[in-house]
C-alpha cells in the first residue's frame, strides 16, 4: 500500500520546521528533501526507489528531455488520469463515516438484520450533496441537498439514497433527464452555475404542474441550510419492510437532526458563497474533528394497505407526503457521524450509492420514480468508476462475507480461487444458494394491461403545495415569496413568469399577488387549469416548518465576537465560558488577525481579521470593544457591515457600551430591539446566552431599514 506522509494532528509547526532543516539545495537552486534513516523512500509505482524528483532526465543541464525517463512519464501519465467523470447530478458532495445504533428490535415488522437487536451498531458512510452545481460550485447554492446513507449491514449493504426534502419534482423517472437538463447550465451559454434562477428551469417547471409541491419546498429556506447537521433527511418514496413470515408493511423513512432544524436567509447565503464557498464542508469537518459528532434519529412512518387505500393521496406518488400529524413517526435508531474519510477521492468521490442495494427485509414499492432509479444508479457507476468491479473498492465493499462467481473485468482485485466458477458443479466448490436466509422479493400480486400511463390518483398537484405554504410561519412565508420573486426576476421570457404566477394562484392567492406585484405585473393572469381543484380542507402541519422544528438551544452553533484593543477581559472570558458550557463555539474577530491587547495587558489571539470574518459566518455576534479603539473601528466599512448584516439577518447582537458608536454608524442604534442586548456583567451574559437559543429575531425582519436585498415582501 502506498503510504503518504500523513498530515495528521501530529503535524505541528515544529515538525514542519524540522522537516525544513533537511532541505538541500541543488545546483539550479532547487530544494531537495532526501530520506534519512528510518524514513519512507519515494518510489515509482513499480517500487523502484527515486533519486531525484526535482529534475527530469535530459542531455546536459540545458539539453532536451529523454524518453528513458520512466519516472517522469509514469508521474505525468498518472496525473493526466486523476479525474473521473463527476456525478451527472449531486456532483458536489461531502462524506463522513459513523454508525447506526438500533433502539429496539423490529423483528415483528422486518427481517432486516440491522433492525433485529437493540443496541446493535452498524457501520455507516454518509454523503451529503447539492444537486445542480458542478463539483467546484459553492456550498450555499439554493438547491436540494442529497442525504445518501450506506449501511454496511451483516446481510449486505443497504443504501438509503435520500434528500433533505421529502418530495420530488416529477412522478416518473422518464422525466429525470429533462428536469436535470432544464435545471443545470443552459447548453448554449454554459451558465448559470448551480442556480435555478434562469429561464430553462422555470420554463420546464411551469409546464410541469406535478412539480408545484416541490416548488414550495425549494423556494423555502430548506434549500439554504445553515449546516448539513441541521437538516432533515427523507427516503422520499414509500418502501416496504418485510418480516420473516413474508408480511409487508409500507414504510417512509425520515432522518431527524438532534440539534434541530436551521437555515440561513437568502441575502446571507449569497454572501457566504463569496466569503466561504466551503461553508458546509468546513462546518462538518470542524464539528467532527472537534468531537462534537453530528447526530440524527431514524424515524419511520409505518402503514398497511388499508391506510394506503384510505389516505387522501396515492402513497406511490413521490410528489406527496403523509403529514406527521396524520401518521406519527416512530424513532427506531440513531445515526452518528464520528470520523472523516482518510482520503476524499477514495471514499467520498468513489462511493457508489444505489437505490437497489437492499438487504433481506427491505423491499420496493411500485413508486415509478423509485423503480426508474433502480436502473439508473447501477448504470451510472459503470460510467463513473470505469468497470464492473467498483464493489471491490473498500468504500463500496460489504463488510459481511460475500461470495459469488462473478470474475475478471477491469481492475479485478478479488478473484475467486478453485476450479469451479459456475453453479451447479460437482467439484463441491464455491458458495451455494440459501433458500431460507436469502433475499426474497415480496410476493406482490400484479395484474393489468401493458400501458404508458399516469394513474389518475396522481393528478392533484396543488393541495399539498398549499398545505405546505399555510404550515409555514409568517417569516418563512415571506422568504418563499421573496425567493419566487428573485428567481422569476431572473427569467427573461415574460410568459414563463406569468405561467408560474398562474400556478401560484392555485396554491395561495396572497402569495401569487405578492409575487406578481413585486415582479411589476400590470394585471393578474387567470389561475392555471388544474386537473383537480385545490383542496382547502387539509390541516396545517407544524412539522413542515423549520422555525417550528428549531432547536431552542444554541448548542452546535457559533458566536462571533468582535474584539479590539482594550477589551474587557473579564467580560470576554465570562461570555466564552457561558457559550462553551452551552456546547457552542466561539471565534474572535479583530482588526488584525494577530490579535488584541486586553484592558489588563493580556494579549489575545484572534481567529479572523474583520475582512476575513464577516458576521454571515456566525449564528450571533457580540461587540466587545473599548472607548479608545472604537473611533478607528467605526471607520472600517467591514466593521459596519459586520453589524448591519447581523442586524438585517435577524441575528442576536450583544454589545458593551463602548460599541454604541459602531451600532450608530451601522444604522442600527435607532432600531434596538429584544435581540440587541447590552452586556455588562455575568448575569446579563447568562440571559443573553439563553436568548441565543431562539437563533433569530424574526419579528425584526419586516421593519429592518438597511437595504432591500433580504427585505420582506410587504
Ligand atoms: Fe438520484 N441520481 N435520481 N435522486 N440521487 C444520482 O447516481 C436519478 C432522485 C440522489 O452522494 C446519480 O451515483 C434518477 C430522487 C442522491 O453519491 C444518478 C432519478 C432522490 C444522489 C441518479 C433520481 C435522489 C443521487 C448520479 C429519477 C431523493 C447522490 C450519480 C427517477 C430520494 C448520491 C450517482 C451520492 C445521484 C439518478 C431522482 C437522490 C444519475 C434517474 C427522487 C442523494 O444515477
Amino acid at each position: 500500500m502506498a503510504k503518504r506522509p500523513s498530515k495528521s494532528a501530529s503535524m505541528t509547526d515544529d515538525t514542519i520546521a524540522i522537516h525544513d532543516q533537511q532541505l538541500q539545495r541543488g545546483p539550479g537552486g532547487e530544494l531537495h528533501q532526501f530520506a534519512e534513516k528510518g524514513q519512507d523512500v519515494l518510489t515509482t509505482s513499480q517500487g523502484a526507489p527515486v533519486a531525484d524528483d526535482q529534475n527530469s532526465l535530459r542531455i546536459g543541464p540545458r539539453g532536451p528531455l529523454l524518453m528513458d525517463d520512466f519516472h517522469f512519464r509514469e508521474k505525468i501519465f498518472h496525473f493526466d488520469h486523476e479525474r473521473i467523470p463527476e456525478r451527472v447530478v449531486h456532483a458536489r458532495g461531502y462524506g463522513a463515516h459513523g454508525f447506526f445504533e438500533t433502539y429496539e428490535s423490529l423483528s415483528d415488522i422486518t427481517r432486516a438484520d440491522v433492525f433485529q437487536r437493540a443496541g446493535e451498531k452498524t457501520p455507516v458512510f454518509v454523503r451529503f450533496s447539492t444537486v445542480a452545481g458542478n463539483k467546484g460550485s459553492a456550498d450555499l447554492a439554493r438547491d436540494v441537498r442529497g442525504f445518501a446513507v450506506k449501511m454496511y449491514t451483516k446481510e449486505g449493504n443497504w443504501d438509503l439514497v435520500g434528500n433533505n426534502i421529502p418530495v420530488f419534482f416529477i412522478q416518473d423517472a422518464i422525466k429525470f433527464p429533462d428536469l436535470i437538463h432544464a435545471a443545470k447550465q443552459e447548453p448554449d451559454r454554459a451558465f448559470p452555475q448551480a442556480q435555478t434562477a434562469h429561464d430553462n428551469f422555470w420554463d420546464f417547471i411551469s409546464l410541469t404542474p406535478e412539480s408545484m409541491h416541490m416548488v414550495m419546498w425549494i423556494m423555502s429556506d430548506r434549500t439554504i441550510p445553515r449546516s448539513l447537521r441541521f437538516m432533515e433527511g427523507f427516503g422520499v418514496h414509500t418502501f416496504r419492510f418485510v418480516n420473516a413470515q413474508g408480511r409487508s408493511t409500507f414504510v417512509k423513512f425520515h432522518w431527524k437532526p438532534k440539534l434541530g432544524l436551521q437555515s440561513v436567509v437568502w441575502n446571507e447565503a449569497v454572501k457566504i458563497n463569496g466569503a466561504d464557498p466551503d461553508f458546509h464542508r468546513r462546518d462538518l469537518w470542524n464539528s467532527i474533528q472537534s468531537g462534537s459528532f453530528p447526530e440524527w434519529e431514524l424515524a419511520v412512518q409505518l402503514f398497511d394497505q388499508d391506510f394506503a387505500d384510505k389516505f387522501d393521496f396515492d402513497v406511490l406518488d413521490p410528489t406527496k407526503i403523509i403529514p406527521e400529524e396524520v401518521l406519527p413517526v416512530r424513532r427506531i435508531g440513531r445515526l452518528v457521524l464520528d470520523r472523516m474519510p482518510d482520503n476524499f477521492f477514495a471514499e467520498t468521490e468513489q462511493v457508489a450509492f444505489m437505490t437497489q442495494n437492499v438487504p433481506p427485509g427491505i423491499d420496493f414499492s411500485n413508486d415509478p420514480l423509485l423503480q426508474g432509479r433502480n436502473f439508473s444508479y447501477l448504470d451510472t457507476q459503470l460510467k463513473r468508476l470505469g468497470g464492473p468491479n467498483f464493489t471491490h473498492l473498500p468504500i463500496n465493499a460489504p463488510k459481511c462475507p460475500m461470495h459469488n462467481f462473478q470474475q475478471d473485468g477491469h481492475m479485478a482485485m478479488r478473484n475467486p480461487v478453485g476450479r469451479a466458477n459456475y453453479r451447479p458443479n460437482s467439484h463441491g466448490d464455491g458458495p451455494r444458494e440459501a433458500p431460507s436466509r436469502g433475499y426474497r422479493h415480496f410476493t406482490a400480486e400484479e395484474q393489468g394491461q401493458k400501458v404508458r400511463a399516469r394513474p389518475e390518483s396522481f393528478a392533484d398537484h396543488y393541495s399539498q403545495a398549499r398545505q405546505f405554504f399555510i404550515s409555514q410561519t409568517p417569516a418563512e412565508q415571506r422568504h418563499i415569496a421573496a425567493a419566487l420573486t428573485f428567481e422569476l426576476s431572473r427569467v427573461e421570457i415574460l410568459a414563463i413568469r406569468e405561467r408560474m404566477v398562474a400556478h401560484l394562484l392555485n396554491i395561495d392567492e396572497t402569495l401569487a399577488t405578492t409575487v406578481a406585484q413585486k415582479l411589476g405585473f400590470q394585471s393578474m393572469p387567470n389561475p392555471a387549469d388544474a386537473a383537480i381543484p385545490t383542496r382547502q380542507d387539509l390541516d396545517v402541519s407544524p412539522a413542515l416548518s423549520i422555525v417550528e422544528g428549531g432547536p431552542k438551544r444554541f448548542e452546535g452553533r457559533k458566536l462571533g465576537i468582535l474584539v479590539s484593543d482594550g477589551v474587557d477581559l473579564k467580560l470576554l472570558n465570562t461570555l466564552i465560558k457561558a457559550v462553551v458550557a452551552e456546547k457552542a463555539s466561539v471565534e474572535l474577530i479583530a482588526p488584525k488577525v494577530g490579535g488584541v491587547t486586553a484592558d489588563d495587558g493580556t494579549f489575545i489571539e484572534a481567529n479572523h481579521m474583520i475582512d476575513g470574518g464577516p458576521s454571515i459566518l456566525f449564528d450571533a455576534i457580540v461587540l466587545l470593544t473599548s472607548h479608545q479603539a472604537i473611533d478607528d473601528l467605526v471607520k472600517e466599512a467591514t466593521a459596519r457591515d459586520f453589524v448591519a448584516d447581523a442586524f438585517q439577518h435577524c441575528k442576536f447582537i450583544g454589545f458593551d457600551q463602548s460599541a454604541m458608536p459602531l451600532l450608530e454608524k451601522a444604522g442600527v442604534a435607532g432600531q434596538l430591539d429584544e435581540g440587541t442586548i447590552e452586556l455588562a456583567a455575568g448575569k446579563t451574559v447568562a440571559a443573553f446566552v439563553k436568548e441565543l437559543g431562539k437563533l433569530r429575531v424574526w419579528g425584526r425582519e419586516p421593519s429592518v431599514k438597511l437595504g432591500k436585498a433580504s427585505s420582506p415582501i410587504s
